[in-house]
């Protein structure tokens, strides 16, 4: 039996009430499968934790998860912080400092949940979003001066490098190997002369090395609407750390709810632990109200079994969201009056081992 550390994040607002829900289920799975338990350390960093301590997270807080073999996270951001406190002062110093370059992010639609799209099932929402995690939009290069005067400045400034655009495009190529051999590519290449030639050249080489895998490169904008027209058309796509953001948001909302789509941030080389978190924020307006949908939570959950490679719990745990979301209880953002934890208990009646089928 393998006992895994698990540094948990639960962060703001709904944060900690689908964390709670995602620990029940992986312990379940654990019990299930008869192959690990979970060890976690619990982090109160947090919008609170800024007003009492003046930071998001302790100085030693990398080393802090350096010591464990995955990280959960709930939610950050809180409306008694600003955003870009809380964001840059958690989130991405995790990501960035972690090199977990991935950020991957499931589209598809689960039988029983209404897309909002008129052909949307999850024969034709079905998408591997791949977005860029540690540079680009949000590197964190710029400045400001001449500040409160009309003559005020702001500069922001994208990084791309080739060592980075060249292993987001290797991992998503070979993502799509793994499924329907198709990479869509996003890019503003006619506006974005530098930054986005760049990107749009490496996977332009890495696509000779992927003969077996079809590359189209859109403008972002252009494929914003293939989402919502062609979802169908679409595999794995693969975008900057700012585009595939909102495409995903996008994502999230064809699948029905934010409240439903999940997120990985991955360092595939395992140099460092990895994260996962739900890709909707803390939702103020609902928190501490014990209605926030778990789904995207435990999804991550799945993906985090997945990557410590316990395959069997991931599928168990991936099998009972799909089975709760086609036969409910619901959410309110679903449309449904359940709460967090009577959706928990379908989560957790569901996860059974399958009976060998007698012939
Ligand atoms: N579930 C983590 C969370 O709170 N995400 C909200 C957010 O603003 N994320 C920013 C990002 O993913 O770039």
């Amino acid at each position: 039996m393998t006992s895994y550390r698990l540094a948990c994040i639960p962060g703001d607002g709904v944060g900690p009430e689908v964390i709670a829900a995602g620990l029940q289920v992986i312990r379940r799975a654990g019990e299930i499968t008869g192959r690990f338990t979970i060890r976690t350390t619990d982090l109160p960093w947090s919008c609170a934790y800024f007003l009492e301590h003046g930071v998001m997270m302790p100085e030693d807080g990398l080393q802090v998860l350096g010591n464990h073999d995955a990280i959960y996270l709930g939610a950050v951001g809180f409306p008694s912080v600003p955003d870009h406190v809380s964001l840059r002062g958690l989130l991405l110093p995790i990501r960035q400092g972690f090199d977990q370059y991935v950020n991957l992010r499931p589209v598809r639609v689960l039988d029983g949940i209404p897309s909002p799209l008129r052909h949307g099932t999850s024969k034709t929402v079905d998408m591997l979003c791949i977005r860029e995690n540690t540079e680009g939009e949000y590197a964190g290069i710029g400045g400001r001066f001449k500040r409160n005067t009309p003559d005020e400045v702001a500069v922001q400034s994208s990084i791309y490098t080739r060592k980075g655009v060249e292993r987001i495009g290797r991992y998503a190529f070979k993502r799509a190997q793994q499924r329907r051999n198709r990479v869509a590519s996003a890019t503003k290449s006619n506006a974005l002369q530098y930054t986005a030639l760049l990107w749009d050249e490496v996977m332009d080489e890495l696509s000779h090395e992927f003969s077996d895998v079809a590359l189209t490169r859109y403008h972002v904008d252009a494929l914003a609407a293939r989402f919502v027209t062609e979802p169908e058309s679409l595999d794995v796509v693969v975008g900057s750390n700012l585009y595939a953001d909102i495409l995903t948001d996008l994502g999230g909302a064809l699948q029905g709810s934010l409240g439903l789509a999940a997120s990985a941030n991955l360092n595939p080389e395992r140099k460092y632990p990895s994260m996962f978190e739900p890709v909707h924020g803390s939702a103020p307006s609902i928190a501490g109200r014990g209605i926030a949908n778990p789904l995207a939570a435990v999804w991550s959950a799945s993906l985090l079994l997945e990557h410590l490679q316990e395959r069997e719990a991931a599928a168990l745990v991936m099998r009972a969201v799909e089975r709760a979301a086609a036969d409910g209880p619901r959410t309110p953002d679903l449309g449904g009056r359940a709460s967090t934890q009577d959706v928990t208990d379908a989560l957790l009646g569901a996860l059974t081992k399958p009976q060998p089928q007698s012939v």
